[in-house]
């Protein structure tokens, strides 16, 4: 690895927030610039609870990304909380990304988020989202309602989920970033322990097979993770905590079937992570009401 302080002097780093209302595509446009999986994403809303760091090495800049949940005016105990995470990360940035799905208008969500960023006054880039859902003669009228709304450094049309635009938008980014050196080393794509991703990777499963409720009444947690060693198999441990003994039926489904197929499509995806062979046991386990209770959202890492 090479000394970090040896980049060039005009060498440009920052931190840049993705912002925006629930399902906007917020962690499909961080996976994508990073070329790796490190967000969790689903068609379901509020799918992200923490802010997750993904760091983009370039030629002359380091961007480190801050993905956050979804911003909407929240109720009960855990959404209040995780839209909490969301605003503090609009703090101490230099640059924030405000993205809007454009096939999808949220005014009420996206009246909020406005009204947040006018308390903040940082750089902000309006990112365009899903254009290849739209007839891009819609854009001109989206982009008008919104610069009528805050004064933007930047607007970007990007389809997160196709790349289109995205490089395009990594260069607005870098233009307005401050010169400095990078704060990570090359090596860095984030600084989120496996542990975390892992867990994140079963909530995934269980937002994507499982439906109503049940995906905002769970939370997971990893109760072992076994030490990498060369050609040895991880074993990990989770536990899938739910609010009633009728959820806990639900995801352990019909002769354990559902739980099966969560286990299976996370276990694949953490077997990519950690480029080795997994082996994942997964529990249920019912905790009642404990989005409503603040030692439990601690004890969950909310
Ligand atoms: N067609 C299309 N779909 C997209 C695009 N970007 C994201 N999506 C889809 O939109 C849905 C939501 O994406 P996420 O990345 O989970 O959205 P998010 O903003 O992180 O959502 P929360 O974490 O819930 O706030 C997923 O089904 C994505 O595949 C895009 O550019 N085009
Ligand atoms: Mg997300």
């Amino acid at each position: 690895m090479k000394n970090i302080n040896e980049k060039r002097s005009d060498f440009k780093s920052g931190f840049v927030t993705i912002a925006g209302a629930p399902n906007a595509g917020k962690s499909t446009l961080l996976n994508r610039i990073l070329g790796e999986k490190v967000s969790i994403t689903s068609k379901k809303p509020q799918t992200t609870r923490n802010r997750i760091i993904g760091v983009v090495h370039r030629p002359f800049s380091q961007i480190v990304f801050i993905d956050t949940p979804g911003m909407y005016r929240a109720k009960g105990k855990l959404n209040v909380r995780i839209v909490d995470v969301a605003l503090s990360a609009l703090g101490d940035v230099d640059i924030v990304l405000v993205l809007v799905d454009v096939s999808n208008p949220d005014p009420i969500s996206e009246d909020f988020i406005v009204k947040q960023l006018q308390k903040k006054q940082r750089r902000v880039i309006l990112v365009l989202n899903k254009i290849d859902l739209v007839d891009k003669s819609m854009l001109l009228a989206i982009i008008d309602k919104w610069s009528k709304a805050h004064p933007f450094e930047a607007v970007v049309p990007i389809s997160a989920k196709h790349g289109d635009q995205v490089e395009a938008l990594l260069d607005s980014i870098e233009s307005l970033l401050p010169e400095g050196p990078p704060f990570f080393p090359e090596d860095t794509l984030t600084d989120m322990p496996e542990r975390f991703i892992a867990a994140e990777m079963v909530r995934e499963k269980v937002f994507r097979l499982t439906g109503q409720e049940i995906p905002y009444s769970t939370a997971v947690t990893i109760d072992s993770f076994s030490v990498k060693k060369k050609g040895a198999l991880v074993t990990i441990n989770a536990t899938i905590h739910v609010e009633r003994a009728s959820q806990k039926g639900i995801i352990i489904g019909k002769g354990g079937g559902k739980l099966k197929s969560i286990g299976e499509s996370a276990r694949k995806e953490i077997e990519r992570m950690v480029g080795a062979k997994v082996f994942l046991k997964l529990f249920v386990r019912v905790q009642k009401d404990w989005s409503k209770d603040t030692r439990a959202l601690r004890n969950f890492g909310y």
